[in-house]
């Protein structure tokens, strides 16, 4: 087998967003496209020899011929073994747990998360590090860099590796490692969570209904729930990992997930009803006719983690990002723990989770997790609400409610203009960026400005800056709005406008959420000057 060194000039276009390298299938697929990437990062990983790379996705279109190129160029660049998913399927916190169990150098995910796939949707790559963490910002700008001077990359010359059977091949002088993606990952959960007892739950005639869509977490929730736990079959639907995920959009809101939602809202209502998203980090909780957001969800379980075996002794501290709502931190103050505000992105809880700073972290976008794996984790997130419930034996409706009666509620939106031109949404950043020293003490109505900046972080374990990851605007009641351009789009920019409210009557509780923030929302708009520039009268999608 011969080792092939082949010459390329950079495309530019490489620079990795707010979760690695997300592009259309097509762009993706120009000749070396892929292959120039994937070079980059063995090439700023430097010494690979001998070493061990975990390699799966969420088995979107494109996955296992980018899988292909992927163990060629690993053989041809040294490592001594790869570790693939069967049929190249890894969830992302299944990559997670295999690198961090196998102490690998790191993993390549072949995903583009909850974006639609097949020929004309997306594909994505990110690279996760030792610690089966995302790569940090300073490594994902050096593989960016790395891509703009790459002349050649080096591939073996191999037949296809069969990568549906289990098993060790050999590729080259390369080991290849064939594991079933959810062995190792349903020993793990079962570690955490009382299955026996979400087994009785299950019997005494709860009803789960679990919307795979399609994506990488289907295979995961029927072995663990259907089978390890023993929920009815058919709890699980939408349960096969397929390339364009059956023509879903696996995107865990109401917005997407609307057969979920139709069936939650009707008059066969399951107790429970959860989607996840393409690679199984992103998931909703739905309850009977009753939505809970994910930063209420993310709350709830900080409030109950120690009524389930895995966090009996409680928790060390608790991290958001910034722009997910302030529920969190009420939990936290009471509980008396530490709590930690970060940017946008699950990487920024790397290195908290790593200084065990923090157990349990969570994000707006649909994402919950802890220290068990670097990455967010859905179906982790299901079994720790099925726990609770299993212990609780009250409805997802009652718990949601007295946890408002305890802490009050932070009623929260989050409101999506798509498709802006990048130019119209780089002018109104910038714009506000501008504004922000004269809305000082400035009042709009019954909110007075409070705070107005440009959110900076510096991580409290290894001091590094990261600036520019949101307007925020705080009013003096606690209430706020924060403004920022998402970082996982692949076609023109989408404008992220939040907006929360506290909320301590619990007479006003059943409020509608809408209508409770609509004042906010004026103010955004008037701030922003969102309908002016972007010509968009209403939000394309509201969670
Ligand atoms: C990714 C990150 C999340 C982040 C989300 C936000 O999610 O892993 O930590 O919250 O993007 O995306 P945006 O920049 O579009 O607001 P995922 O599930 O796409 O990997």
């Amino acid at each position: 087998m011969n080792i092939q060194v082949i010459k390329t000039t950079p495309y530019s276009d490489q620079r990795p967003g707010t979760a690695g390298l997300r592009k259309r299938v097509k762009i993706f697929q120009q000749p070396h496209y892929l292959a120039n990437f994937v070079q980059s990062i063995f090439d700023t990983l430097g010494d690979v020899k001998g070493k061990t790379l975990v390699l799966g996705g969420d088995g979107r279109y494109f996955c296992r011929e980018a899988a292909d190129i992927i163990l060629r160029m690993a053989a041809a660049n040294g490592f001594g073994r790869v570790i693939i998913g069967q049929g190249a399927l890894l969830s992302t916190p299944g990559s997670s747990l295999i690198i961090r169990k196998n102490k690998a150098l790191g993993g390549i995910i072949l995903t583009a998360s909850h974006n639609p796939g097949g020929p004309d949707g997306d594909f994505g790559l990110k690279y996760d590090a030792s610690n089966g963490g995302l790569a940090s910002e300073k490594m994902t700008e050096a593989f960016y860099k790395r891509s703009q001077t790459i002349e050649s990359y080096r591939i073996l010359e191999a037949p296809l590796t069969n990568i549906d059977a289990l098993g060790v091949s050999q590729l080259g002088n390369m080991k290849v490692e064939v594991i079933d993606p959810v062995a190792d990952y349903a020993v793990l959960m079962q570690s955490l969570f009382d299955f026996d007892l979400i087994h009785n739950l299950f019997q005494s005639g709860f009803r789960l209904h679990f919307d795979a869509m399609n994506g990488v977490t289907g295979p995961y929730a029927q072995e663990i729930l259907e089978r390890k736990i023993g929920a009815p079959a058919g709890t699980v639907v939408n349960q096969i990992p397929l390339p364009d995920f059956g023509g879903l959009h696996p995107d865990p809101n109401l917005t997407h997930a609307h057969d979920l939602v139709e069936l939650m809202y009707g008059s066969n209502a399951a107790d429970l009803g959860v989607a996840t998203d393409g690679d199984g980090d992103r998931h909703m909780i739905l309850g009977r006719r009753f939505y809970v957001g994910p930063s209420d969800s993310l709350a709830i379980l900080t409030a109950n983690a120690r009524l389930v075996p895995g966090y009996r002794q409680g928790l060390v501290g608790v991290a958001r990002s910034m722009v997910t709502s302030q529920a969190l931190d009420y939990v936290a103050r009471k509980l008396g723990i530490d709590y930690y505000k970060t940017p946008t992105g699950w990487k920024f809880f790397g290195n908290l989770l790593d200084a065990g700073r923090i157990t349990f972290c969570g994000e707006e976008s649909f994402g919950a997790g802890s220290d068990h794996v670097r990455e967010k984790d859905g179906l982790w997130a299901v079994l720790l609400w099925l726990n609770i419930l299993a212990v609780r034996r009250e409805s997802v409706e009652q718990i949601v409610r007295k946890h408002w009666a305890e802490f009050g509620r932070s009623v929260y939106m989050r409101h999506d203009y798509e498709g802006i031109e990048l130019k119209v949404a780089d002018d109104l950043i910038a714009a506000l960026r501008r504004s922000l020293p004269q809305l000082s003490n400035r009042s709009f109505g019954r909110y007075r400005v409070a705070l107005a900046d440009d959110f900076s972080y510096t991580d409290p374990v290894d001091g590094s800056v990261s600036s520019h990851q949101g307007i925020r605007i705080e009013f003096a009641d606690g209430s706020r709005l924060a403004f920022r351009l998402s970082g996982t789009g692949t076609t023109g920019a989408t404008l992220r406008v939040y907006l929360e409210r506290y909320e301590p009557d619990p007479a006003r509780h059943n409020d509608d959420t809408a209508a409770a923030l609509a004042e906010l929302k004026q103010i955004a708009n008037e701030i922003a000057g969102i309908s002016q520039r972007t010509g968009k009268e209403k939000p394309d999608v509201i969670v």
